[in-house]
């Protein structure tokens, strides 16, 4: 195995598969092989309006029992492969609950400072140039608990509020340039349709870039709980200002200051000054696989796997460490690389049976480094929830039990 600082080799796929070849080559077991005849005799199923996973997966967005006053659920991260969420699994974060919207009667109302003020129904928007794209969500109270060294025991309660999508809809942009933008114009204000009509700001410069109004999740309409029939998307950015249920967007000169961006979603920093609108969710990535709470099942071939992303473009590299972060290599990036948005990552790892404790660490194509629980606690001080894109650590244990590593 290739191991040193940062500028090492890649190990060798090929070198690890091969030893774990030799420890597992043997013949199908006889009663695996009478299970596999009956199946085959097996009619089964007739075909079905809609598909569900098999019976024997049981992939929940809950790790733990909810409480009545629960208010979001958390992606399955570990039990998933690839970059994109299965709709039914993408995390929820719910102010005042999923409103039931009848996508006949809902509508679009865009004012403010425009030439002029439009209500779109959703046939108008569909009708429009659409756009399908992949892009991470994430909450910024994602890996709230991180800020303590103790951190969360799952990679579901640790890093879970944050899934990917493929999203399509109209570019914002499209629809400002229907509506004619004053010159007194810089932020956007949209709200939701739910009881506690979720508001937010967006900057304008933003809003013209690559937001989007989306209907469309995973080839399907968006989900209730993702914001039937229609939600903003802001890419790269906290979840918060990804309006759900969006009904209005008020073309403003300012923004409305909102309570989601003065009394929450602001950052306290040491000097007793908040940060406000600290929108774009920095570069992260986390291991999946092995992660807490799981168990290996013996020493030799593992492949590390895990997830990256930034909310500035695409990852440009993840390393991962085996060592508590003495030495690294280069995991294996699997493309198409699309900007913010999940990338998957892979590292071949030969597991010696001994104590290790397993890092990632990714690089985006602006050359920012994710850091180190540490670095964060210098900048930020320790009265800040939200933007916790700090390291994480498992430690693997000689029985092959994975916790959260203090780290
Ligand atoms: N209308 C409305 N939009 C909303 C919210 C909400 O409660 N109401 N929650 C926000 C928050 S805090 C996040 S993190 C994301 C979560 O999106 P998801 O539930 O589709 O994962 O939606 C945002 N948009
Ligand atoms: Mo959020």
């Amino acid at each position: 195995m290739t191991t040193g600082k940062r500028g090492s080799q890649r190990p060798s796929r090929r070198a690890f598969i091969g030893l774990a070849g030799a420890a597992a080559a043997g013949s199908l077991h006889p009663a695996a092989r009478a299970q596999t005849a009956d199946a085959i005799r097996d009619l089964g199923e007739t075909p079905s309006d809609y598909g569900r996973p098999s019976p024997f997966e049981d992939s929940k967005r809950w790790s733990r029992a909810p409480d009545a006053t629960a208010s979001s659920s958390n992606t399955p991260l570990a039990d998933l492969e690839g970059i994109v969420t299965p709709s039914g699994l993408h995390f929820e974060r719910h102010h005042t609950g999923v409103p039931a919207i009848d996508p006949d009667t809902h509508r679009l109302t865009i004012h403010g400072l425009v030439e002029r003020p439009l209500v779109f129904t959703m046939d108008d928007l569909v009708r429009m140039p659409s756009a399908s794209r992949f892009h991470f969500i994430e909450c910024s109270g994602n890996s709230a608990r991180e800020w303590s060294p103790a951190g969360a025991p799952n990679v579901q309660m640790s890093h879970g509020l944050a899934s990917c999508s493929e999203w399509t809809g109209v570019l914002l942009a499209d629809l400002l340039d229907e509506v004619g933008l004053k010159a007194e114009a810089s932020w956007i204000v949209a709200e939701g349709a739910d009881a506690g009509l979720m508001s937010r700001s967006v900057p304008l410069e933003r809003a013209l870039d690559d937001v989007m109004i989306a209907y469309g999740q995973n080839g399907e309409a968006v989900r209730p709980e993702q914001g039937y029939p229609l939600r903003l998307l802001v890419p790269g950015c906290e979840g918060s200002i990804s309006v759900k249920w969006l009904r209005r967007i008020e073309v403003a000169h300012m923004p409305s200051m909102a309570r989601d961006e003065t009394s929450k979603y602001t950052d306290l920093l040491p000097d007793g000054k908040a940060r406000q609108f600290t929108l774009v969710m920095d570069a992260k990535s986390v291991i999946t696989r092995p992660s807490g709470e799981q168990k290996l099942d013996g020493p030799g071939f593992v492949e590390i796997r895990g997830l990256a992303w930034s909310g500035r473009g695409t990852i440009s590299r993840v390393e991962v460490s085996t060592d508590g972060g003495d030495s690294w290599v280069d995991a294996e990036i699997e493309g198409p690389r699309y900007a913010k948005a999940f990338t998957r990552f892979r590292s071949p790892w030969r597991w010696d049976g001994g104590r290790h404790v397993l890092m990632s660490r990714a690089t985006d194509d602006t050359g920012y480094v994710q850091p180190t629980l540490a670095a964060l606690l210098e900048t930020r001080g320790r009265s800040t929830i939200y933007h916790n894109n700090r390291i994480k650590a498992w430690e693997v244990h000689e029985s092959g039990e994975v916790t959260n590593a203090e780290a």
